[in-house]
């Protein structure tokens, strides 16, 4: 079962490895146990330093995902690979990863979401349910009723992602996901957000 909360750590945020690193030091202790790891825009050889040096220094008190990439998943060591639908497909990165880490597909609207219901995925993203600054070009919001409409759509964990925050992640698990992931409402107090949302979301 997917924790309530689902933190991810994105690379923009943050001027140097370090910063990085400590934030995700102050999630854990905040009681965070699923992070993923998202850098857009750096190189391979870089993501795959940090990603290790996130591994080494978080241990295995924190499931850990790569945002796109499955080779440097298994490079990492990390527990999974998280994928859009512009990378690569659920079976191909099955084919990289094996069958037991985990593997999340993101999906920004009913017909994708029914795609990615057939697939081997652990769980199923869904989004920007809020309008978010935190990605590049967004898909459109699907608002809480885009959420319905997923929960109705699958079976498997449901992750809604976008916009969300501590005043409207209670309305996204009544509207039936099972975690929410965030990025910009964990960045300015990291361990007291964490406890805050986990609170919340009880
Ligand atoms: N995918 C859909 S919205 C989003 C991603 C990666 C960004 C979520 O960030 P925030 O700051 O929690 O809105
Ligand atoms: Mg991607």
């Amino acid at each position: 079962m997917l924790p309530r909360l689902y933190a991810i750590l994105d690379r923009s945020f943050f001027s140097d490895s370090e910063l990085l690193c400590s934030t995700a030091e102050e999630l854990a202790a905040g009681g965070v146990s699923l992070l993923q790891y998202r850098d857009k825009s750096g190189n391979a050889r870089q993501m795959l330093e940090q990603a290790r040096e996130l591994k080494r220094r978080l241990g295995d008190s924190v499931k850990l995902i790569m945002n796109d990439r499955a080779d440097l998943c298994l490079a990492a060591g990390f527990d999974g690979v998280h994928v859009g639908q512009e990378d690569l497909s659920p079976e191909g990165v099955r084919k990289v990863i094996g069958e037991s880490l985990w593997l999340g597909v993101s999906t920004h609207n009913s017909e994708q979401v029914k795609e990615a219901d057939k697939t081997s995925a652990d769980y199923i993203a869904i989004g920007p349910v809020f309008a978010t600054l935190s990605k590049a070009h967004p898909d459109p919001v699907i608002d809480l009723k885009g959420v319905r409409e997923a929960r109705a759509l699958t079976r498997k964990p449901l992750v809604a992602i976008g916009g969300i925050n501590r005043a409207n992640c209670r309305s996204v698990i009544e509207a039936g996901a099972d975690s929410v992931a965030v990025i910009s409402d964990l960045m300015r107090e990291p361990r007291k957000s964490a406890q805050d949302f986990l609170r919340i979301l009880g």
